[in-house]
């Protein structure tokens, strides 16, 4: 069912008019997404060449970042840098009054507030999937910002992947975002240095990834766990003390030397708990580490 453009105006976006800024890997994901879904779908990237593909496949190619802007009422932008959103989009703020104006750059929650300030309809975004999933319901994407903008897009923003709002704060998806990509990086870097270490006994990578995938399905029951005693307030040690972690991190440091493995990471990790128990949290659950975090211990 295509719909007329005053019933997507009215309804928000069965098959409303997108515009897609930026094509690089990520934005060349979207559009395609948008295009595969129905959606009239108007492109526009620095370098024109890498719309042909998807002009090939029924999209139109803006002649210009205002025509860009004004050939939809959804304005997906993605580009590598907010400092890239700001030259590009800049000059033309002016043409986005009335419109829904979605960045999905990355970037941090003050350029998200600033760049908010350009329409009504600011909505910031992060996208949590690399471009092979967009898409699909794998890829999971957040959103902050204005939320009858949000609203009245719901459905096209959905084309992409699990859409989630965080409300009305423009800031709240960028910090969302690093605050999960803390995650990864905080995971994978535990993973590579266990397989550092094993390495050095001649255990190959491939054979240390599934137990450490069992041992990652167990620690994530762990985290909604110690969520529900942040919010308390209160870390009662069922299933650990600090102190039993403190002594096995210890061991961790001892035979990360003794393998000659990075001893930094693994003396960071001790050092937090010391701080944590030096500030009286010895007998409480690992949960009670979140007090460094706030710099109060
Ligand atoms: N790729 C991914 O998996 C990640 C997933 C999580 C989110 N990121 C963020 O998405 C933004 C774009 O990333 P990308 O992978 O598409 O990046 P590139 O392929 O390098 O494309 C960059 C596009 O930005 C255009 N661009 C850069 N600087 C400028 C500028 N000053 N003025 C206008 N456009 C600019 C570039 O144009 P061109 O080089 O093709 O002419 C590309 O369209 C990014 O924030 C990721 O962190 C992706």
């Amino acid at each position: 069912m295509t719909s007329t453009p005053n019933t997507a105006a009215r309804t928000g976006s069965a098959h409303e008019p997108v515009t897609v800024i930026g094509l690089g890997l990520m934005g060349q994901a979207l559009a395609t997404a948008f295009l595969a879904a129905g959606h009239p779908t108007t492109v526009w990237n620095r370098t024109p060449g890498k719309a042909d593909g998807l002009v090939a496949r029924g999209a139109v190619r803006a002649p210009s970042v205002a025509d860009a802007l004004t050939a939809s009422p959804l304005v997906v932008v993605c580009l590598s840098d907010a400092a890239a959103v700001r030259d590009t989009l800049g000059p033309y703020r002016d043409r986005l009054a009335g419109r829904t104006l979605v960045n999905l750059t990355s970037g941090t929650s003050d350029e998200a507030r600033d760049l908010s300030a350009w329409t009504a309809g600011y909505v910031d975004g992060a996208i949590m999937a690399i471009p092979e999933v967009i898409g699909t319901p794998e890829a999971f994407l957040l959103f902050s910002g204005a939320p009858e903008a949000f609203e009245k897009h719901r459905e096209s923003l959905g084309r992409l992947g699990n859409a989630t709002f965080f409300g009305a704060d423009p800031g709240l998806a960028a910090l969302y975002d690093v605050a999960l990509l803390g995650v990864m990086w905080g995971t994978l870097n535990a993973f590579l240095h266990g397989a550092a270490l094993l390495g050095a006994a001649k255990v190959d990578a491939t054979v240390f990834a599934p137990f450490a995938n069992q041992w990652l399905a167990s620690v994530t029951g762990f985290v909604s766990a110690y969520a529900e005693q942040i919010d308390r307030g209160a870390y009662p040690a069922e299933d650990a003390t600090l102190e039993t972690h403190l002594a096995t991190m210890k061991h961790l440091v001892r035979e990360s030397a003794a393998a000659g493995v990075d001893t930094d990471w693994p003396a960071r990790v001790q050092a937090l708990a010391e701080r944590a128990i030096a500030a009286g949290h010895a007998g409480t659950s690992y949960a009670s580490l979140i007090e460094v975090f706030r710099g109060r211990a």
